[in-house]
């Protein structure tokens, strides 16, 4: 079939001379039966959610309105960080830390992949904006798709369809986002309810700001608006324009007093992010609002201060874990309906449970699509099982999310899952000491990526796996940000752990969640000159004392040890940053260097 006889090609409700071209080239390489130009209406969620019911990927839930459960492929769970790449035109300008191919090399491979690949499928067209949509440029991309399931969520997760059309005009720059699930149907074929191809590639070829999925339809492998756009050519474009693209939520903290601060904080994938965003206070008088969980764009306003903006408009959140205890605000979020919900388990009147809901009902549907009781020995829900909700519906959001100028950052924190040595809360002495507890910061693995889950790797600003170029250039690029601003009015940098377990290894000693709220509290009177810390070797930390703990129930003594600073394990940890940094080595900015000295001497 030529591209001329594809139902819908010619429909375009678009002059844009190269994203015409564009489609037409793509609809003549994957042949689908016809092009669809998805316009973000009410309608188009109605026609493709029903279709979805009816193909099998979607079951209705009866308890939330408009609300849909999916099961994926069992092989298809999760990011696929060893299928990951970043087509530099150069290796060195990908570095150690991606994995790299010659762009010719992996267009090559993945032309072929792509050949036919959408036969018998309908090939969605989807004009899309990270942040706000009338930003100055705005974000625009288009992402293509032969996946239902893909467009239903990107109506969540972006910003889309007509009114983002609009400000395409006839020539605007845009972000093209190929995906394929990678699964042709033959003529009369039946479709299995979550296609997807043992082969996967998530590519982006960052020179020319492009994005080639193929084989997932797992969120980060497939939303390519979200971790492909967002953070690995928005990494990009940042280094290029002096901004910075970063795995991070982003908070507005009210004290009793009626001041207001913004937080943004960087922890690796199912770390914390989406439970800090929406942290319920526990202390008399303080409010927080949640503005992302996910991804912050932050730029330099006028006034010198760093602003920070949230591309996305839904949450993509892990679901085990989450209930009215630990994350009542995500609770009430996706209780509104309008949720679809993937790889959670199903109950037998048709609602979702999964694992840290409380008692598990006596029969469940696992998200494998098998009978479970308590007495099962999996767990019911896919550990990197997720909601995904728009923002809009968040009780708590903050009116100013949608502000195309963003909101000034006061602090940002890093953070990571760490059984030992890293304590609850440690500011920095200053902002190169800050960049280098970000680029030595550190993680159990989690089950958000394919792989092993709880080894300790090194996450620099919980980027690893979506830095889109070189790592010591990402570092160095934090560093100068550091050293062109004004430092009166850059955020402080603190490095936190909620994670720190007691000696037997097995209970956590800090009960985070909404008394994470206490952590806050510190940090913000540290930065009103309220607070006082200890200076210790690796950083200012604060004393139980120091730490409003009224009206908590955990054992002091848990506090102090959530708190310590233990040389010894700091010592061991030494020479685990040498190994990291030996491995960029041949990028690692001299200043993180020098801060590794400054820090042997201090442990003596
Ligand atoms: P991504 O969406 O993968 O980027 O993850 P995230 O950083 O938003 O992680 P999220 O907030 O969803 O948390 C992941 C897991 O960590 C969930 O199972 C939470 O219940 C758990 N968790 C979050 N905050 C805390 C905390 O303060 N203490 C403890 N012990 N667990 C937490
Ligand atoms: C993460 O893995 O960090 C996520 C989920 O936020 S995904 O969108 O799949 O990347
Ligand atoms: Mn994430």
């Amino acid at each position: 079939m030529t591209a001329a006889t594809i139902p819908g090609l010619d429909q375009a409700p678009t002059t844009h001379e190269r994203l015409l071209s564009w489609v037409r080239e793509v609809a003549e390489l994957t042949t689908p039966d016809q092009v669809v130009w998805c316009d973000g209406s009410q309608e188009e969620w109605q026609r493709l959610t029903d279709q979805l019911v009816e193909a099998g990927t979607f079951t209705r839930l009866e308890k939330k309105p408009n609300s849909f459960w999916a099961v994926s492929d069992p092989s298809d769970v999760a990011r696929v960080e060893g299928s990951t790449y970043i087509c530099s035109e150069k290796p060195e300008d990908a570095g150690v830390t991606n994995n790299w191919m010659h762009p010719v090399d992996m267009k090559m491979i993945m032309r072929e992949l792509y050949r036919g690949a959408m036969r018998g499928r309908t090939m969605y067209v989807v004009p899309f904006c990270m942040g706000p949509v009338d930003a100055e440029p705005p974000k625009l991309g288009v992402e293509i798709t032969d996946s239902e399931y893909v467009v239903v969520s990107m109506h969540i997760m972006t910003r889309m369809g007509s009114k983002v059309l609009e400000r395409f005009g006839a020539d605007a720059e845009f972000v093209p986002a190929l995906h394929s699930v990678g699964v042709p149907l033959e003529p009369g074929q039946q479709d299995v309810a979550w296609p997807c191809n043992d082969t996967k590639y998530i590519t982006h070829f960052p020179e020319e700001r492009m994005i080639w999925s193929f084989g997932s339809g797992y969120g980060g492998n497939a939303l390519l608006g979200k971790k492909c756009y967002s953070l690995r050519i928005a990494s990009v474009m940042a280094r290029d324009e002096g901004w910075l693209a970063e795995h991070m939520l982003i908070l507005k903290l009210t004290s009793p007093e009626d001041k207001v601060h913004y937080v943004a904080a960087a922890f690796p994938s199912s770390c914390g992010k989406t439970n800090l965003a929406m942290l319920q206070p526990t202390i008399p008088g303080w409010k927080v609002e949640t503005l992302g969980d996910d991804i912050a764009w932050m730029r330099f306003g006028e006034d010198g201060r760093l602003y920070a903006v949230n591309p996305e408009a839904g949450f993509f959140g892990v679901a085990p874990g989450t209930d009215y205890h630990t994350n009542p605000t995500a609770m009430r979020t996706i209780e509104q309906g309008n949720t679809l919900f993937t790889n959670v388990a199903l109950t037998d009147d048709n609602d979702v449970w999964w694992e840290g809901m409380g008692t598990p009902p006596a029969h469940l549907t696992d998200w494998k699509q098998r009978d479970w009781t308590p007495d099962s020995e999996e767990p019911a829900a896919h550990p990197n099982s997720r909601y995904c909700t728009p923002m809009s519906q968040c009780p708590i959001l903050a009116p100013e999310w949608d502000d195309p100028k963003g909101v000034p950052i006061s602090a940002i924190l890093f953070g990571g899952r760490r059984k030992t040595t890293v304590p609850l809360v440690n500011e920095a002495f200053d902002w190169q000491h800050g960049v280098f507890m970000g680029a030595t910061m550190s993680s159990e693995t989690t089950a958000a990526a394919t792989g092993q889950v709880g080894v300790v790797r090194r996450d620099p600003m919980a980027m690893l796996p979506f830095i889109g170029y070189n790592v010591g250039d990402y570092l160095q690029h934090w560093l100068h940000i550091g050293e062109t601003a004004d430092t009166s009015k850059l955020p402080r940098i603190y490095y936190v752990n909620w994670f720190r377990r007691d000696e037997s290894g097995k209970k956590i000693v800090w009960p985070g969640f909404s008394e994470n709220c206490r952590v806050l509290k510190w940090i913000i009177n540290r930065i009103e000159g309220n607070a006082t810390a200890e200076d210790t070797a690796i950083g200012r930390v604060p004393s139980a004392d120091q730490i409003d703990l009224s009206g908590l129930d955990t054992p002091r003594e848990d506090v102090e040890t959530a708190l310590n600073v233990d040389v010894e394990e700091w010592k061991a940890e030494i020479p685990l940053i040498e190994e990291w940094f030996a491995k960029i080595s041949n990028s690692l900015p001299m200043p993180l260097g020098d801060e590794l000295n400054a820090l042997k001497h201090r442990l003596g």
